[in-house]
């Protein structure tokens, strides 16, 4: 039996609207979400940059989903909980992280929202809800559908907004998660960013069926796919998606179609598995660009604004950076504190033998 499920789309890459479309995203908030994609851009060129001088330790871009992350954000309310996988730094961006909060965790410092404990691109932040990357994929579906189902509980006027990628998806968790949020009817997105890539594995090597959407239907969840390059169809789907959880309906499945067109991370060189051509095919479909145009077309923006944005941005940037550079690493103490009300003692063992080992050190 073939099974498929169509692509919403709105706005093409030349920057215009299907006939008879009426946007429902408001000029000021469509203003700040093109804002915030590039600064999320150039972020993340900075990010790789640094990496190869040493100051960051490791970095994860997100080139071409700054739609998909930051637009997904903006049709979420600041009480919603984010959890993420890790490409989605445009999602906190727009959840209100600042990029000095950025730069400060990427460069691990004292003022790192998690105190230096993560690798860099793993971050969060508390007063958000918004969860803290964890490495090991696929953790954070189960644990997004648990914060639904207590959402759920205690009638709380929030959802929970699931962040994964179509390679997590293989992993168990994300099948006990969807059938979990299923069956307790949780107020749960799970935003399934399908970038056509598993760091090196792509997508015809990863799953045999129509991408990821089919498996919601499976579970009895409200389904969606959308072109996430086209910032429109998932500011509409997103909001709708809200609406129907927020009612008590269940949770939403939205396979988010995009491609990622850098690296996985600053260990990978995608010329190894990937041709020029495939990349410059979808560079010609860039979220970033597709708004823009549109902007313009709409006499909602201008060259030179965005030439002026542009040089602010890097600007701002620079400086958050070089304040995140200056400010100390935390000391040996914060890997062992924090966790345990009385330190173990093979944990206290280690402990001692790293301060005798700095001590060795500075002799
Ligand atoms: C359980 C687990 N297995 C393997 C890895 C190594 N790993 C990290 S990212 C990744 C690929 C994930 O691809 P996808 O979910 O599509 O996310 P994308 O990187 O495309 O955003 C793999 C295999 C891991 N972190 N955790
Ligand atoms: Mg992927």
């Amino acid at each position: 039996m073939e099974f498929k499920i169509e692509t919403i789309s709105y706005l093409n890459e030349n920057g215009e609207v299907n006939k008879g479309y009426k946007k429902t995203i408001s000029d000021e908030l469509l203003l700040k979400a093109y804002k915030i994609m590039q600064q999320t851009k150039r972020i993340d060129e900075r990010m790789v940059t640094l990496q190869r001088q040493s100051v960051v330790n490791f970095a994860m871009p997100s080139r071409g989903e700054e739609a998909s992350t930051v637009v997904s954000a903006a049709a979420l309310k600041p009480q919603d909980w984010h959890f993420y996988q890790y490409r989605e730094q445009g999602a906190i961006f727009m959840k209100g992280f600042t990029i000095q909060e950025f730069c400060d965790h990427m460069l691990l410092n004292i003022n790192d929202t998690s105190k230096g404990r993560q690798m860099s691109n793993h971050f969060g932040k508390k007063e958000l809800n918004a969860v803290t990357v964890s490495s090991t994929l696929g953790t954070q579906i189960p644990q997004a559908a648990g914060c639904a189902y207590a959402q759920k509980l205690r009638n709380e006027d929030a959802i929970t907004m699931c962040y994964f990628a179509e390679g997590a998806a293989s992993e168990g968790d994300f099948h006990a998660g969807l059938n979990m949020a299923a069956v307790t009817k949780s107020p749960v997105i799970f935003y399934c960013r399908n970038n056509h890539y598993q760091i090196s594995t792509s997508n015809k090597n990863q799953f045999a069926g129509d991408g990821i959407a089919p498996r919601g239907i499976g579970y009895g969840i409200k389904t969606y796919r959308i072109d996430a390059m086209d910032a429109f169809a998932i500011y509409d789907t997103v909001q709708e998606a809200r609406e129907y959880c927020r009612a008590g309906n269940g949770p939403v499945l939205i396979e988010a179609m995009a491609y990622r067109m850098g690296p996985h991370s600053t260990a990978d060189d995608p010329s190894a598995y990937r041709t020029d051509e495939e990349v410059a095919k979808w560079a010609k479909k860039c979220p970033i660009e597709r708004v823009k145009k549109y902007l313009i077309k709409n006499k909602l923006w201008s060259e030179k604004q965005d030439s002026e944005l542009l040089e602010a941005l890097a600007i701002e940037i620079e400086k958050c950076i070089d304040i995140a550079k200056k400010t100390p690493k935390p000391g040996i103490d914060s890997m062992f504190n924090e966790v345990y009300s009385d330190i173990p003692w093979n944990l206290q063992e280690q402990y001692e033998f790293l301060q005798e080992f700095k001590k060795e050190e500075s002799n």
